[in-house]
C-alpha cells in the first residue's frame, strides 16, 4: 500500500520514553508497537508533538543508550511509507541531525502549520507560548543556546548525558508548581491565535491534559494530546474529515 492510499494522520505527544519504572517503560514500549501496526495499516502521516523522549542528547560520533526499541519502531514505519515529523518538546527540545540524515524524520521546532485536505492545522509541542511559562522560556534559551549545548558536548557523554536527565527533572518540577495555570493556558493560547487568523485545529501536547474544544469563533478546535505516563493512551487521529482524540 502506497502513501496515496491511505489518509489518516495520527498525532502522539508527552510518552516521556526513559522516565518511568523498568516495567512501565516496557509497557509503554508494547502499547508503542500496536498503536504503529495501526499507523501502518491506516497512515499516511505521523505527528510526534514533542516530549516523546523524556530526555536526548547526541554527539558528532554517539547517541544514548535507551530508546533503541523506539528507534527500530519508527524505522519500521519510516520503511512502510509513512511520512513521520517529530516537533521538539520541552524534555527532548534539541534533537540535533540523528533523526533527519539517518532516520528519515523531519524534525522541527516551536509552532508549526500543515495544510491537508483543505484545512489548516497549526501544530506545537505548547511549551513556552503566549504569556507566563517563563520558567520553561528561561529554561528553553539556556539549553537550546548553542554555545550551551557545544559547552555540554565537550563533556565526556556519561556525564553530558547525565546533566540532560537532571535538567529534564528540574523541568518536570517547574511545571508541577504552576499546573493549574498551565492547564488554561494553552486554551488561552489558541483562542487569541484563532481571533487573529484562520485555522481548523491548535493540535498540542505539554500540559498532559487531552481533550478537544471548540473556540469561541465556532470555527477552529484546540486539541490536547494528553500523555501516556497517568495510564492512559491516547492518540489524535485525523481523517475523512474528522479529528477526534482516541485510546489504544
Ligand atoms: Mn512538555
Amino acid at each position: 500500500m502506497n502513501r496515496g492510499e491511505k489518509q489518516a494522520i495520527f498525532f502522539i505527544s508527552d510518552l516521556h520514553i526513559g522516565l518511568q519504572d523498568e516495567k512501565s517503560e516496557l509497557l509503554k514500549m508494547e502499547n508503542l508497537e500496536r498503536l504503529f501496526a495501526i499507523i501502518k495499516a491506516e497512515g499516511r502521516s505521523l505527528y510526534m508533538l514533542g516530549d516523546i523522549m523524556d530526555y536526548w542528547m547526541e554527539f558528532r560520533h554517539l547517541i544514548p543508550k535507551g530508546f533503541t526499541r523506539l528507534i527500530c519502531l519508527l524505522t519500521d514505519l519510516v520503511r512502510h511509507n509513512v511520512e513521520v515529523v517529530y516537533v521538539a518538546g520541552n524534555h527532548d527540545f534539541y534533537l540535533g541531525r540523528y533523526f533527519d540524515d539517518e532516520l528519515g524524520i523531519k524534525t522541527l521546532y516551536g509552532v508549526n502549520e500543515l495544510l491537508y485536505n483543505g484545512r489548516k492545522f497549526i501544530f506545537a509541542h505548547g511549551d513556552g507560548l503566549g504569556k507566563g511559562d517563563y520558567g520553561c522560556k528561561f529554561f528553553a534559551r539556556m539549553v537550546r543556546n548553542r554555545f550551551n549545548l557545544a559547552l555540554l558536548s565537550g563533556f565526556h557523554p556519561d556525564l553530558a548525558i547525565g546533566l540532560m536527565k537532571m535538567l529534564s527533572q528540574l523541568s518536570r518540577k517547574h511545571k508541577q508548581v504552576d499546573r493549574v495555570f498551565e492547564i488554561n493556558r494553552l486554551l488561552s493560547v489558541a483562542e487569541s491565535l484563532s481571533v487573529e487568523k484562520d485555522f481548523d485545529y491548535f493540535v498540542c501536547g505539554h500540559n498532559h491534559v487531552k481533550g478537544i474544544s471548540e473556540l469561541s469563533g465556532g470555527k477552529s478546535r484546540y486539541v490536547n494530546l494528553g500523555t501516556w505516563i497517568d495510564g492512559t493512551l491516547p492518540y489524535g487521529v485525523f481523517d475523512h474529515g474528522v479529528f477526534q482524540l482516541r485510546e489504544l
